[in-house]
Parts: C-alpha cells; structure tokens; sequence
C-alpha cells in the first residue's frame, strides 16, 4: 500500500493558530492570577504535572463502568489509571473504599444520598446561612427537594457549632444521615462529638470534607475517617489538584456506593480528570504537601490576628483552618462593597453571608478570606500580615482613588515577589 499524507488540518495546529480569541483569553486569566492575591478560599494553584495529566489525550477514552469491568474496549490503560488513583485515594486518607468518578463535589453528595437514603428520608445538616453547602439540603437544591433535610447552625454568641442544637434535632427528627463539614466554617470540626450523637439517634455520619481536605491528608485538621460512614471532598481546594469530585466509604458499603455513581448517576468517568486525581494524591502524599498545608494553617492565623489587631470583627473570633469571615454586621460596610474594594486593589475574595445575616445574599455583611493559594504561591506569615494591613486599608481608609492605586501597587510588590506559572502560555 502506498503512503499517504493527510492535508493538513486544524487537529494538529496548536490553540494560538487555529483559536487565538481562546487563547489570548486563557493568558488573560493566567495574567490575572498571576497578579492578583488570592484569597477565595475554595480555590487554589494547580500544579504544572496535574495540568498536563488533564489535557491529555485520556479525554478521548470512553471508560463506562470500572476499572476492569467496562462496557467499552480499549480500556486496559484507564483501567491501570483509574486503579492508581483509587489505591492512592485510600491510602493518602486511610480510607477502605474510593470511588473517583465523581465529576464535582456536589455529585459526590449526590452519590452518598442515593446509595444511602430513600426519597424523602429524614437528614440533619449544617444550614447554609451558618456556613453549610447548598448540597447540604437547601430547599432550591436536588438535595433538599429529594430528602427531607433539617438544619443546625453556630451559636450567636460564640460563632461555633451549636452541639446542644445538633443534638436536641437529631433526637427530634431521627435522620438517616447526619451531615457535617462546611464551605464557610472557620473552626475545628469535632467528628467524634458527632458521632456520639449520630449513636444516640442510629444515624449514619457523613463528612464533606471538600474545603479541608488537603488539611486532614496532611494531618492539620482531625480526619472524619474514623467516625464517618461516609466522606466526600473535592479535589480542587485544599488538595491542589484538578477540579472534581471523590467518595470513601467502608468496604462493605463500596459495591453500593459504586452503583450509584455508575449507572446511578453518571455516564463516562472523565479519565483525563481522574488521571489528575491520581497526580493529586500522589503529590498530596508527599512532605512538600503536608508542609504547604500546615503553613496554610499557620499564614491563616497571621491573617486572622493581624485583621483583629487591625480592627476587624471575625465569625468565632478567629481560625483554626485555612478561612475566616469578616463580619461587617451592624456597620456601613457590606461583603459586596469589601469585595469590590479588594478587586479594586488587586485582592481577589467572595463577599460571604455571615450567620443570621440580615442582608440579602447578594450584598452580605461578611467576606470570606483563605489562605491556601497563596500558600502554595509561596507566602509566609510576613506576607499574610502586609496582605492584612492593605485590606484593612482599603476597608477603613479614605477609599479614594489615589490611595486605591497606592493599595493596589503594595498588592503587584508582593504577587511580583512570588512568580506563579512562569513557564505556561507564553
Ligand atoms: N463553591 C464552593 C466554595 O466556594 O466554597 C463550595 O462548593
């Protein structure tokens, strides 16, 4: 047979040729990460290896099912990656059973409640308004329309869990399931005050460790693993790694919890997103990591201290883990104005409702704050205290434009500092 040439063609000319629209847009948003300071606490830095795992070409696989029992050929190099990914899962968090397939946290909690609830069965969770998660049994959510969820929140006073209120509901409407871990909770979370309370009633415990996740592989943060039934995170905040979902569960609940993710919920698994899974919590495994996560800690300490010297209110006083709130409660200030200050001054954070809020949820009277990107950026406490000390002036100052720019220049002195992606797009 005679060679042939194929004409040349789109499929292997590089983004800037055939998009250069996309292209230049993606390098607009790596030069705005790359300026600005990070501080939204769900989100994170990549690394590079993960980046390269995701845009590879396992997109192209079809894998249905799981590893060695797919409904398509050609799988027996997915199925080598998928089962890293599910040894490396359970051995980075001592868990008995993983299942990477989840393609975000929300289905991962999707997952919990159809392997473990029957429509309309009873749940305890954490309220959304106290720092909860809309998967966690809002009424406009899947989950508060298919269950019957009931709340607990912090206490007025001191901004902690109310475990008095944890307890009294849990005894009142006996849930299935208990559900805790947060999206805007600045303190500890005691799993073992709530599985004694899950015992008292014959609940199940469920942990949604999505935001602290890097902190409890690292041991920064208590693990849910010995108290929960079931955990499930995602694996693009704390733990660096590429956007999506993953369960644990004990091994005699696996074959369920499996089934419910495929056929129960989803379609094909995104390989080339679980192959970044498994650089995830190879890398998540190692002392770099667990460092990087313990200074997370440490630098939201600094923040924390130093915004309170400062002047500012925080929920509960202040921060075990990597986030707190501002609380601007009972003055002018509002999270949405904060947050457009920040911006204006090259910080970049989410205006957060604070609990029993009076404003409406698109104007709040909080701003949540995180440390863990700019941790894996490179800063220390020294930096923590300047990024405090620009928001505090950007928050209480003359908020003209002059001192807004001289705000913003401190902000460019310090990302400058800390080159990030260096070597991506350019
Ligand atoms: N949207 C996430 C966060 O910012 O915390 C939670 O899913």
């Amino acid at each position: 047979m005679s060679q042939t040439h194929r004409a040349p063609s789109y499929a292997d000319m590089p983004l800037q040729q055939v998009d250069p629209l996309v292209h230049q847009l993606i390098g607009k948003e790596l030069a705005r990460q790359q300026h600005n300071i990070e501080l939204i606490a769900s989100e994170n830095f990549t690394p590079v290896p993960v980046l390269q795992a995701m845009g590879s070409v396992l997109t192209n696989k079809y894998a249905e099912g799981y590893p060695c029992n797919r409904y398509y050929g050609g799988c027996e190099v997915v199925d080598e990656i998928e089962s890293l990914a599910i040894q490396r899962a359970q051995d980075l968090f001592g868990a008995e059973h993983a299942n990477v397939q989840p393609h975000s946290g929300s289905t991962a909690n999707q997952a919990i409640y159809w392997a473990a609830l029957e429509p309309g069965d009873h749940v305890l969770a954490m309220s959304l308004a106290h720092g909860g998660h809309l998967t966690h049994g809002h009424a406009i959510n899947f989950s508060g329309r298919g269950y019957t969820f009931f709340h607990y929140g912090v206490s007025k006073e001191t901004g902690l869990i109310d475990m008095d209120q944890v307890r009294a509901r849990a005894i009142e409407h006996k849930p299935k399931i208990i559900v805790l871990g947060a999206s805007a909770y600045p303190r500890t979370i005691d799993f073992s005050a709530f599985r004694a309370i899950a015992d008292e009633v014959g609940a199940m415990l469920m942990a949604d460790i999505a935001h602290i996740a890097g902190l409890v592989a690292a041991g920064a943060h208590p693990s849910p693993f010995p108290h929960c039934e079931w955990v499930t995170t995602t694996t693009h905040k704390t733990l660096a790694g590429p956007r999506g979902g993953t369960c644990f569960c004990r091994a005699v609940d696996g074959p369920r919890l499996d089934k419910a993710i495929f056929p129960g919920l989803q379609g094909g698994p995104l390989e080339h997103i679980i192959a970044g899974k498994a650089v995830c919590f190879l890398l998540a495994s190692g002392d770099e990591f667990k460092a990087k996560q313990h200074l997370t800690v440490k630098n939201a300490k600094v923040l924390a201290d130093r915004l309170l010297e400062r002047g500012m209110r925080l929920v509960s006083g202040g921060t075990d883990n990597h986030l707190m709130l501002v609380d601007f409660s009972g003055t002018e200030m509002t999270g949405k104005r904060a947050q457009e200050l920040l911006d204006r001054v090259g910080i970049t954070a989410n205006k957060n409702a604070v609990p029993y809020d009076e404003r409406p949820p698109a104007v709040t009277s909080g701003i949540r704050l995180g440390t863990p990107a700019m941790t894996t950026r490179g800063f220390g406490p020294d930096e923590m205290r300047e990024v405090a000390d620009i928001i505090v002036d950007a928050i209480t100052g003359d908020q003209t434009e002059a001192t807004l720019d001289r705000l913003l220049t401190r902000s460019r002195a310090l990302t400058g500092a800390f080159p990030l992606y260096r070597e991506l797009w350019v």
